[in-house]
């Protein structure tokens, strides 16, 4: 059984590829996990890719990943920028994690440049569209990796 990263979607990131092409690209969410289920095959890792709008939904699957899981990677979308209840379940989980954003929120409004994931997570990338997923399970296989060799 391959190791498994966890990848998590937060709220309205369903709509992909139906609303806001000219921010979000015209790829479906289904596309992205497509391709994130093709590389993670390729790197020979399993991915668990999941979405919601539910913020109380989002911290359970993270406390899960503790059990399941080497590493999360997590758009967290609109939670991003308000959910303390993320940070704590992040920080609890002792996971590698990887913060992901399709956009790059720095060009964007000031609300979104602040994260309450970047500071409990080892890396943050954002910017370079659905390309990003798969950047971000080669990060996150990375440092997981790394710290089970120190460890
Ligand atoms: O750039 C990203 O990946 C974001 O996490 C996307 C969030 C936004 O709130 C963050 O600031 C940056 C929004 C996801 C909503 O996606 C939609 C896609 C199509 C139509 C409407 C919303």
């Amino acid at each position: 059984m391959p190791d498994t990263i966890v990848i998590l979607n937060g709220p309205n990131l369903n709509l992909l590829g139906t609303r806001e092409p000219d921010i979000y690209g015209a790829t479906t969410l289904s596309d992205i996990e497509a391709s994130c289920r093709a590389h993670a095959e390729k790197i020979g890792v399993a991915v668990d890719f999941r979405q919601s709008n539910v913020e109380g939904e989002l911290v359970n699957w993270v406390q899960q990943a503790k059990d399941t899981a080497i590493a999360i990677v997590i758009n967290a979308a609109a939670y991003t920028h308000t959910s303390v209840a993320l940070h704590d379940a992040l920080k609890a989980s002792g996971l590698p994690v990887v913060e992901l954003h399709l956009s790059n929120v720095y060009k964007r409004e000031s609300f979104r440049h602040k994260s309450f994931i970047s500071s409990v997570a080892d890396g943050v990338m954002c910017g370079f569209g659905a390309y990003g997923y798969v950047m971000a399970i080669d990060a996150a296989r990375h440092i997981a990796t790394t710290r089970t060799e120190k460890t």
